[in-house]
């Protein structure tokens, strides 16, 4: 069992960390005044810690295909107010973004972890992530949001989204990031098609395995569990639910959710009957 060093937060690791998603955008809370968009999103936020959610996962940028583009000012104005208002609630926060100049104010407003769907490939991002003690994680995706779900291609997706997660890892580890600080991700429809996402879900305990760092594993509402269920993004709870306890079981260290308390719930279930 890995335990992660997570800024503030020593996080043992041993049972499945629920990670809850808060996006900060203005259609998420739709009101158009900023003000009322950062109280919402720490409402939200606040709930989700009393529904058990393990760490929050702030987000000011849209990366489906098709969202409007946000300027890194934005950005930080939609996430750093919520950041600061959110460090009393005494969990792990996390900053999702791809922009460096998003991390570092995200850094300074105290986070704790980054969670990159560029796996810091970002011009300085590998610095930025150095500093400080917080864990990063490190997502495979292929291709760019936009365009990423046109006809993606791989000839063996399992061995080509492992070793782009060992080369990231030990890049990572190279510029000042120790292990105990990463956790990678497969990521999931991210230039995927559901053939690859199958695999790659069935591929988890060995991808853990030959990587040697926890995963973190977001599969919530996806286009993935859409195909397979037939039903549209807003009825997607316990298709998520499911696949969440699924990749729990295949040995996902923390899952990212909308859903918290069901997942919570499906997840001590699991863990008293097992
Ligand atoms: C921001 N974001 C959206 N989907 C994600 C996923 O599957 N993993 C991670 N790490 N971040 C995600």
């Amino acid at each position: 069992m890995h335990s992660l060093q997570c800024g503030r937060f020593t996080l043992t690791l041993d049972r499945p960390q629920v990670m809850g998603i808060l996006n900060v955008t203005p259609d998420s809370f739709s009101d158009g005044g900023s003000f009322d968009t950062c109280s919402k999103a720490v409402a939200h936020a606040e709930t989700l810690v009393s529904q058990g959610a393990d760490i929050i996962d702030i987000g000011g940028e849209s990366t489906r295909p098709g969202a409007e583009l946000v300027s890194i000012e934005d950005e930080i104005a939609r996430v750093v107010p919520v950041i600061a208002a959110l460090k009393s609630l005494n969990v792990p926060l996390s900053i999702d973004t791809r922009r460096p100049a998003v991390m570092l104010a995200a850094l300074d407003a105290g986070v704790d972890l980054i969670n990159d769907i560029a796996a810091l490939e970002g011009e300085g991002a590998l610095r930025v992530a150095a500093k400080g003690n917080v864990a990063v994680c490190l997502m495979h995706m292929k291709g760019e949001p936009r365009t990423m779900q046109v006809a993606p291609e791989y000839d063996d997706v399992v061995a080509e989204v492992t070793s782009y997660l060992a080369t990231r890892r030990d890049e990572a580890e190279q510029a000042g990031i120790e292990r105990s600080r990463i956790l990678l991700d497969p990521g999931f429809g991210f230039g995927k098609n559901l053939a690859h996402n199958i695999a790659l879900f069935n591929a988890m305990p060995q991808m853990r395995e030959a990587l040697g760092c926890p995963l973190l594993i977001g599969v919530s509402r996806k286009s993935m569990l859409g195909q397979i269920t037939g039903r549209v993004v807003s009825d997607r709870m316990a298709a998520s639910v499911a696949a969440a306890l699924l990749a729990a079981q295949k040995g996902a260290a923390i899952v990212r959710v909308h859903d918290v308390r069901e997942t919570v719930d499906a997840l001590k279930i699991w863990q008293a009957l097992q």
